[in-house]
């Protein structure tokens, strides 16, 4: 896997001005929850760790990652929040749902960014093996809900400044 040349925990230092006024919606799929339950704490430690108050953000789950367009559509319509952060983790070795799953998130979610122009990021594991999720959702390889969020972050930030 591409990810193993790097760790996903690994970022430059970012400063969000006006970070308390940021809300983050984290919907996280409920399908390997162990994995995702990992990701989901990895995101929402890097958003307070970067000044987004526990209250603005708003942490939902849906039953699989297939529902995670849906999941960010109704909460980026409740909430209005400055980005919607998708975490999932679908085992291609196992399934080969997986395609069509990580498709259809990848083109909703993208469909949603443009659509709403806010950062809905996928942040979805796509591992052939469960030792892999295991290193990508605090293993050896960092932690991927710690990269989605801080790639929400960085789009904010862009967002506020142009
Ligand atoms: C059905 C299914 C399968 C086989 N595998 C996964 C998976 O590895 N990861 C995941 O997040 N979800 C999986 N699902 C569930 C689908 O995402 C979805 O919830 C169902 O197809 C119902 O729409």
């Amino acid at each position: 896997m591409a990810s193993a040349l790097k760790n996903l925990s690994s970022h430059r230092a970012l400063t969000l001005n006006g970070a308390s006024n940021v809300r983050v919606c984290v919907v996280v799929s409920e399908w390997n929850h162990k994995i995702t339950g990992a990701l989901s704490r990895g995101a929402v430690s890097t958003l307070l760790d970067h000044g987004i108050k526990e209250k603005n953000i708003l942490v939902h789950t849906v039953p699989g990652s297939f529902e995670l367009t849906l999941g960010a559509s109704l909460v980026n319509q409740k909430y209005k929040p400055d980005a919607v952060i998708c975490l999932g983790c679908v085992i291609t070795g196992e399934t080969r749902h997986a395609e069509y799953i990580c498709n259809a998130v990848a083109q909703g979610l993208t469909i949603l960014s443009l659509q709403h122009q806010i950062p809905f990021i996928f942040g979805v594991l796509t591992p052939d093996t469960q030792k892999q999720a295991e290193e990508r959702s605090g293993g050896k390889h960092g932690n991927k809900g710690i990269e989605a969020a801080m790639t929400a972050l960085e789009l904010i930030k862009l967002k506020k400044s142009l």
